[in-house]
């Protein structure tokens, strides 16, 4: 029973939980989620789902106790250089990056303290949560560094005399800077993504897999796309085109009792701003409407 029921591991609680919520739901993946339940299942489809902490996501997939797992690439690496490092087998896929959790690993110094290259960190004492990151980075630029592991709180470890420089997560920047510190190299970039064991699933799991993966796929593309509706002179609509690179041919409806203007309905894929729209209303479009979409299927 268990063998043909897919088992995905999320964060339980933390920056990724809510996006890894919402993507199952909007995958219509209903889950019903108890609070500190280890495991919930879902009421639609063959699917359990884990609720752990993120750090132990990726270690879970590799050695084969969930099927997949959503998770930082920032977790994943720095779980999978350990491994490395440990010599131990490794085997997982990433299956699709996702749109949320996006940050970066940067290393950060006090502002007041000058910044001349990745150099000028040579014999530092840096702390960070991610040392084989950080490990990997430095060895390939040939630099030496005293290393403070530290499993949070790392933005105040150089007013607390732990270190000289910070390796840590940044999405805005404002806490470095409310630390008095500033970003001065991004090494790694993240964002978080669904990784699977890379072992072959049976047939009805990776049924499910596909199915999921083709959910995600048209949940991801929805949500940057846009529906666009708008009036314009019919000898004007031509001039529209250009402004929309990658778009489906657009419909042209005629107006009741105007033979004249047109009504022009377009799905794009990129996201429309506000000078998008003010450049269609140059070329002539009026009463223009912007719609987010909610599901795509191709
Ligand atoms: O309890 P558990 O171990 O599951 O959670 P956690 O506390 O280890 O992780 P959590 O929930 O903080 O983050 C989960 C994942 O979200 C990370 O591994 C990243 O992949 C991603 N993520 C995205 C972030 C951020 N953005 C982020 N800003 N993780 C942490 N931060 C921290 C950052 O380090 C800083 O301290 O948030 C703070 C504010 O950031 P600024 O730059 O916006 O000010
Ligand atoms: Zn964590």
């Amino acid at each position: 029973m268990y063998d043909n029921k897919l088992r995905i591991a999320i964060q339980k609680s933390g920056r990724l939980s809510k996006d890894s919520r919402k993507l199952l739901k909007n995958c219509d993946i209903k889950i019903n989620f108890q609070k500190n339940k280890l495991i919930s299942f879902s009421e639609n489809m063959p699917i359990d789902v884990m609720c752990v902490r993120d750090d132990d996501i990726p270690g879970l997939v590799i050695d084969g106790i969930v099927d997949l797992g959503i998770v930082g690439r920032n977790v994943l690496e720095e779980e999978v250089l350990k491994r490395k490092f440990k010599l131990e087998k490794i085997s997982f896929k990433i299956l699709k990056h996702l749109d949320f959790g996006i940050c970066r690993l940067s290393i950060g110094i006090p502002t007041e303290k000058k910044y001349c290259g990745i150099k000028c960190l040579n014999g530092l004492r840096i702390a960070t949560s991610y040392p084989y990151i950080l490990r990997k980075y430095f060895y390939k630029k040939n630099i030496s560094f005293k290393l403070c592991k530290l499993n949070g709180s790392v933005e105040v470890a150089i007013r607390a005399g732990l270190a000289d420089a910070i390796f840590d997560l940044v999405s805005t920047g404002e806490a470095l800077v409310s630390n008095g510190l500033k970003e001065v190299k991004i090494i790694h970039n993240s964002s978080a993504c669904i990784i699977s064991n890379s072992k072959n699933f049976n047939l009805s799991k990776n049924n499910i897999v596909k199915t999921f993966i083709s959910r995600i796929n048209g949940v991801v593309k929805a949500r940057k796309s846009k529906y666009i509706i708008f009036h314009i002179y019919s000898n004007k609509v031509k001039n529209i085109f250009k402004l929309f690179s990658e778009c489906e041919k657009p419909i042209i409806y005629k107006l009741l009792g105007n033979d004249d203007i047109v009504s022009v309905h377009i799905i794009s894929r990129e996201s429309i701003f506000w000078k998008t729209m003010e450049k269609l209303k140059e070329l002539g479009a009026k009463s223009i409407l912007v719609f987010p979409i909610e599901k795509m299927l191709e």
